[in-house]
């Protein structure tokens, strides 16, 4: 880890990360390795292609869909090392009586909604939805059974019967499912 990583973080900017994100200390100053080991240019900010270089995100169906929700308080697509730890908390496994607000399961189920809400309409649409279904399952399933499961999808969720799935909807859809379990990636092992 040469001195590069333990150029730039202070105490206080570790203070500050603990308390948004609840990463210990430790866990941010091999965050911060990280991070400046994908920062090839060593700008302090990452790229969207320095994002693909990580490989538990590359094998990941959704890879695109999540490297573009570290983007999304980004006004100049670069994103600084205290953007990329507030995003990475919301993948923090949820421990008892340790939940922080950023991992919380409405915190989640709001990343888990922005990922298929791609024109930030607050609403699910069925194009949406057929979109991340046809990145999860790729070839496997033909397009009729696509649409079909969107289609279902859409209606079971669609409490409105506008033919969207607001975040209402969408929470109570995944009521019996472990989202904290699902939405939870190990970072740093
Ligand atoms: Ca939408």
């Amino acid at each position: 880890m040469g001195n590069k990583s333990s150029l730039l973080l202070r105490e206080e900017e570790i203070a500050q990360i603990h308390e948004e994100t609840g990463f210990t200390p430790n866990q941010i100053e091999r965050l911060y390795s990280r991070f400046t080991s994908l920062d090839r240019n060593d700008c302090g900010t990452l790229s969207r292609e320095d994002f693909l270089r990580i490989p538990e995100l590359a094998i990941n169906p959704l890879c695109e869909r999540i490297v573009h929700s570290f983007f999304a308080d980004s006004n100049d697509d670069r994103v600084n090392f205290r953007q990329f730890t507030r995003v990475l908390a919301h993948f923090r496994p949820i421990k008892p009586n340790k939940e922080n607000r950023l991992n919380s399961r409405e915190e989640k189920l709001r990343f888990a909604f922005k990922m298929y809400d791609l024109d930030d309409d607050e609403t699910i649409s069925r194009d949406e939805l057929l979109n991340i279904l046809q990145m999860m399952v790729g070839a496997n399933i033909s397009q009729d059974q696509l649409n079909s499961i969107a289609e279902r999808t859409i209606v079971e969720a669609d409490t409105v019967g506008v033919g969207k799935i607001s975040f209402d909807d969408f929470c109570r859809a995944l009521e019996r499912t472990e989202v904290e379990q699902k939405m939870s990636i190990r970072f740093l092992n």
